[in-house]
């Protein structure tokens, strides 16, 4: 069982996951893609109709280890989907929807445990700890804004997917489908819709298509709560930074429909976002990825 009323650990929610697979196991079924630095598993679930060839989209929360409203984000999408799965539309039952709700699962219980503000995960690197994931994808890896040093918030780490998190991503991406389609990363905080690159301020050729995918995205999200989400290129509406999993998405693994969608809130709780949000929040995310999942569908 799940409550949306507070954040649960990696336990509860790792639990959440085979409960829902063993309950729905028509249409849900549970992946270890590989484990962390200090071994905890890496825990997919698998939302599909189980046909074969389907298109797939790949959604994850929790890859900064202090955004916790991802890891609770993504744990009440799965909820909704697979208690309501019959209702869902055409589109969305047609498509094989993967969820990692914790990917950075030794940093997530850091958080809990230690130091709630931790970002990165918990690698050794000698006179400091962590490399920070979301630099250390293998698109672009080691440009702009990816730290050299250690000890830095940002660091990209000692070479592409040189952490066993990314690594088993990667795997797990490349080794599962051909037909992937969309990609979903979740962080927060500070409510955007972010689209490649975030590496350098340019855009792909059809970044026409992704912005007004995410502009209607944006206009689902306003519509369910009245938050506004802003839509960009990820370098120029935010900054640039290289090694990011959307780039690596769009870049190497080529699913058209890549966002990072930074969640609540503008900053007055900033990553401290009270559980009282988490519904509400979750309720937006949801609806923009059902926007996403349509256009996915159609591509
Ligand atoms: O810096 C990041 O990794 C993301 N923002 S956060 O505050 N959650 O850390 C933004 C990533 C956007 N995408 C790329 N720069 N590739
Ligand atoms: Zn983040």
């Amino acid at each position: 069982r799940m409550t949306f009323d507070s954040y649960h650990r990696l336990s509860d929610i790792h639990g959440f996951l085979d409960y829902l697979a063993k309950t729905y196991s028509t249409y849900c079924k549970v992946y270890v893609i590989g484990s962390s630095v200090q071994g905890r598993p890496l825990k997919v679930l698998r939302i599909s109709n189980g046909n074969s060839g389907n298109k797939a989209v790949w959604v994850d929360g929790g890859m900064h280890a202090r955004e916790w409203i991802t890891p609770a984000t993504v744990s009440y999408i799965i909820h909704h989907m697979a208690h309501n799965y019959d209702s869902e539309s055409h589109a969305i039952r047609s498509l094989d929807w993967y969820f990692l709700p914790v990917a950075n699962p030794d940093g997530y219980e850091y958080a809990h445990t230690t130091d709630r503000l931790w970002r990165k995960n918990r690698a050794r690197g000698g006179y400091c700890t962590g490399t920070d994931l979301n630099r250390n994808y293998g698109y672009q890896w080691g440009g702009a804004g990816g730290g050299k040093n250690p000890c830095q918030e940002t660091y990209a780490g000692t070479g592409p997917f040189s952490e066993p998190e990314t690594a088993a991503i990667r795997d797990f991406l490349q080794r599962t489908s051909q037909q992937w389609r969309a990609s979903i990363s979740y962080h927060s905080y500070g409510q955007y819709i972010l689209y490649p690159w975030g590496y350098d301020r340019k855009v792909p050729p059809d970044w026409s298509d992704l912005q007004k995918v995410g502009e209607e995205a944006a206009r689902a999200m306003r519509q369910t709560t009245g938050q506004y989400y802003r839509v960009g290129g990820a370098a120029n509406t935010l900054y640039p930074a290289s090694g990011g999993s959307d780039d690596w998405a769009k870049g190497t693994m080529k699913m058209k429909y890549t966002y990072t969608i930074e969640l609540r809130d503008n900053g007055r709780y900033g990553f401290v976002l009270p559980a009282s949000y988490i519904v509400p929040t979750a309720k937006e995310a949801l609806a923009a990825l059902r926007v996403i999942g349509e256009a996915a569908a159609a591509s």
